[in-house]
């Protein structure tokens, strides 16, 4: 198990929160996405055998979203 931290810019409510965490925790091989509203930012928990990082960004853009790295 790894744990990343991905910055985002764009969320405004607890509803974008939910949203990103929905997407994210679908992905097979995440086991847990925490979004915070204030910090602007996810923390993933995930099987780097089975997914990684370009796929959260990839993810978390077509939400909607701007991944800022
Ligand atoms: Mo809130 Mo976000 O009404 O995608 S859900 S702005």
């Amino acid at each position: 198990m790894q744990t990343t931290v991905i910055n985002i810019k764009g969320m405004t409510c607890m509803g974008c929160v939910s949203s990103i965490k929905a997407v994210l925790e679908k992905i097979p091989g995440v086991s847990h996405a925490e979004v915070s509203l204030e910090d602007a930012q996810v923390r993933i928990e995930f099987d780097e055998s089975r997914t990684g990082i370009d796929h959260f960004k990839h993810t978390i853009e077509d939400a909607g979203f701007e991944v800022i790295t």
